[in-house]
C-alpha cells in the first residue's frame, strides 16, 4: 500500500506539473483526491490492513492527501495569475498612441462683437433689458414719434402680422417699455435680433441684430452722448479712434446726428477702407424727443437723456474688414476659422 500512495503521489505531481489551464487542475483533484479517487479508494481499502498497519499508513495516506492538495494550490495559484496578467495584456492601453482631436468650435464674429459691446456698456453702468421680437405696431412706431406716413411703416420695408403687430424694426420698443414701467434714472442698452424687408445683398439682411442704449436723469446733455460714444467707439476699434457728430433728422431723438469713427486703418488720412473721408458712419444718435419721454410718461421738463442705436453686424464687419454680410450667416468654416 506504501507504494501504491507513493506510485499515486508520484502521478499527481507529474500530471499537475504538465497542467496548463485550471479546469486541467479541477479534473487532476477530482481524480486523486474526488470521492471516486484513486486516494479516496485506497483509504476504503484500509479496512483490509492488520490493525497495527493502519495508523501507519493512515498517517503516510494523509501526508500524500495534504502533498497533493499543496500542489494542487500552488499550481492552480500560477495558472490563475498567468491568466490575470494575459487579461492584463489584452487590456492594455497604449498611452504612447496619438489621441483623436477634437473640434472644438469658438464664438461666432457677431457673438464677439455682441459680447464687446455688452461689455464697454455694462462696464460703464447700463444694464441689459430684452423684450419681444413680435412687437406691436404701437411700440415700435408711434411710441417714437414716427408718422403714420413715415416710409419705414410701409409694408414693402416692414414684416406685418397683422395691423396692429409686427416683427420689431429696431430694439427702441424694448426701451419705450421700460420708460413706461420705471422712474428715471434708465441706463439700458437693448441687444437684440430685427427684422427688415430688405433683399438679401452685401450690405443688407432681413434678419440682423442692433444694440440700442438709453440714458434718461436729470440733466443728461448731448456731451454726456459725445463722450459715452467715445468710450464705446475707442473700446471697439482702439484707444486712439475720435468720433464725429454729423447732424442729421430721427422722428425720435431731437437733435438727431449720425456718428462717424475716425477710419482705424489710416487713422483718419483718408485710404482705401475709408474711400479717402478719413471718417466712416457707424451709428445713429440723439437727444431723446420730448414727445417720446412724455408718451413713456416722463415728463421732459425735468428729465432728458440721449439714445443711440447701432448695427451689430456693420460694426463686425468694419472692425474685422468684412465686405459681404451674408458671409456672417453662411456659416463656411473657412470664413468663420479666421476668428
Ligand atoms: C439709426 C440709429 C437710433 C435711437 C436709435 C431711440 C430710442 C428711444 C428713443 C429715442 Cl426709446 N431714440 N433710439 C436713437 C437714435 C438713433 O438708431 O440709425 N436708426 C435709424
Amino acid at each position: 500500500m506504501r507504494e501504491q500512495l507513493e506510485e499515486i503521489r508520484k502521478m499527481a505531481e507529474k500530471e499537475l506539473s504538465a497542467a496548463d489551464s485550471a479546469s486541467a487542475v479541477e479534473s487532476i483533484r477530482l481524480k486523486y483526491l474526488g470521492k471516486k479517487g484513486e486516494l479516496t479508494a485506497v483509504l476504503r481499502g484500509m479496512g483490509a490492513l492488520p490493525p497495527e498497519e493502519r495508523p501507519v499508513i493512515g498517517q503516510i495516506a494523509n501526508e500524500t492527501r495534504q502533498d497533493i492538495t499543496e500542489k494542487i494550490d500552488t499550481v492552480f495559484l500560477k495558472i490563475e495569475q498567468r491568466e490575470r496578467n494575459a487579461g492584463f495584456l489584452a487590456e492594455a492601453v497604449d498611452v504612447t498612441m496619438p489621441g483623436k482631436r477634437l473640434n472644438i468650435g469658438h464664438t461666432h464674429p457677431l457673438s464677439i462683437v455682441m459680447n464687446e459691446m455688452k461689455d464697454i456698456f455694462t462696464g460703464l453702468g447700463y444694464e441689459i433689458a430684452e423684450g419681444p421680437e413680435i412687437e406691436y405696431v404701437y411700440y415700435n412706431f408711434d411710441a417714437l414719434n414716427i408718422s403714420k406716413d413715415h416710409p419705414s411703416r410701409d409694408y414693402q420695408d416692414t414684416f406685418y402680422i397683422n395691423d396692429r403687430v409686427l416683427l420689431r424694426t429696431q430694439t427702441s420698443p424694448v426701451q419705450i417699455r421700460v420708460m413706461e414701467e420705471r422712474e428715471p434714472p434708465i441706463k439700458i442698452i437693448c441687444p437684440g435680433r430685427v427684422y427688415r424687408a430688405d433683399e438679401v445683398d452685401a450690405t443688407h439682411s432681413p434678419v440682423f441684430h442692433q444694440v440700442e442704449g438709453l440714458f434718461v436723469d436729470k440733466g443728461i446733455t448731448m456731451g454726456d452722448l459725445a463722450g459715452t460714444l467715445r468710450l464705446f467707439a475707442a473700446g471697439i476699434f482702439g484707444g486712439q479712434t475720435k468720433i464725429r457728430l454729423r447732424p442729421h433728422n430721427f422722428p425720435f431723438t431731437e437733435p438727431s446726428a449720425e456718428v462717424d469713427v475716425s477710419c482705424w486703418t489710416c487713422g483718419g488720412k483718408g485710404c482705401r477702407v475709408c474711400k479717402g473721408e478719413g471718417w466712416i458712419e457707424i451709428l445713429g444718435a440723439g437727444m431723446v424727443h420730448p414727445k417720446v419721454l412724455a408718451v413713456c410718461g416722463i415728463d421732459p421738463e425735468i428729465y432728458s437723456g440721449f439714445a443711440f442705436g447701432i448695427g451689430v453686424e456693420r460694426t463686425a464687419m468694419c472692425k474685422f474688414n468684412i465686405d459681404d454680410m451674408r458671409l456672417l450667416y453662411e456659416n463656411d468654416i473657412r470664413f468663420l476659422r479666421q476668428f
